[in-house]
């Protein structure tokens, strides 16, 4: 009979991780622990981990703050769903540092380190932390992973756009309009029930969509857009967002030249 073992470690933890480790029978820890214990055990290992060190956008703002990086606040977000513990360093990306600049030789942000290796793109950033901490699991089926994904540059075209007949705006209502419809049928979130790596990637970008638009365009979803304005509700008002969201006067000054331009 399968018997789980689970040892717990109290250490002093802030963010404890558990881990499930497969070891192999030992006839001397079998005999001490006794017979109905089969080839292979698991050992639940709650355990210290050392914070991840991950690079972001300072605020432009407010000194010690998050700035308004939608990618940075993905990993950021993947992170806190995967209950890891992780340290921010706040690069200010207007005079970036010589030593972020050895780490991130493009200079962009974010940078995660892992194994001691500093790593670059949230897309990379985000599988890695799926690879080696698969609990609780955020993988998006790879048939729903782009879901929503051309709402981010329709939004970039509207918003730097002049002309309010060229179409932009029309082009970012076909795609929200077409992610209401997917959420209406499979919702509430991409992947039905629970929240998944799409999700993550996507919300940060509706959070700048929102503030962008409602700030330079006096626009926002039209309320017949219900499924997406209730999506967008749910998910901003998640703990994890608002622990990883910037404040809107970081949005609004992150856009500003490209309105301008
Ligand atoms: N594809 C990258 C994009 C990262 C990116 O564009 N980051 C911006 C901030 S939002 C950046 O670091 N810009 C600095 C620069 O280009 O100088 C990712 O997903 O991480």
């Amino acid at each position: 009979m399968a018997t789980a073992v689970a040892l717990s470690f109290s250490l002093s933890l802030k963010h404890p991780v558990a881990l499930g480790i497969r070891i192999p029978q030992s006839p001397a820890l079998c005999r001490r622990i006794g017979p109905r214990i089969s080839t292979f055990r698991t050992f639940a290992v709650a355990m210290a981990t050392t914070p991840l060190q991950v690079c972001v956008k300072a605020s432009v703002t407010t000194p010690n703050k998050l700035g308004d990086c939608p990618f940075c606040q993905r990993v950021l977000l993947t992170m806190e769903e995967k209950h890891l513990p992780y340290d921010m360093k706040l690069v200010d990306l207007s005079n970036k540092p010589e030593w972020f600049l050895q780490i991130s030789p493009e200079g962009k942000v974010p940078v995660a380190k892992f194994d001691e290796n500093w790593v670059p793109d949230s897309d990379v950033i985000a599988q890695t932390l799926e690879e080696k901490y698969p609990d609780p699991p955020l993988v998006t089926p790879p048939e729903k992973a782009s879901v929503g994904s051309k709402i981010f540059s329709t939004f970039i075209g509207f918003l730097k756009s002049k002309d309010p007949s060229d179409g932009t705006e029309q082009a970012l209502l076909n795609e929200l309009s077409s992610f209401n419809d997917y959420i209406k049928e499979n919702g509430p979130f991409i992947n039905g029930e629970k929240v998944s790596a799409a999700d993550l990637s996507l919300a940060p970008k509706l959070y700048h969509l929102e503030i962008a638009l409602g700030h330079y365009k006096e626009w926002s979803v039209p309320d017949t857009i219900s499924y997406v304005k209730s999506y967008m509700k749910t998910i901003f008002s998640m703990e994890s967002f608002v622990k990883t969201r910037p404040i809107p006067d970081d949005v609004i000054a992150g856009w500003r030249p490209k309105v301008m331009g």
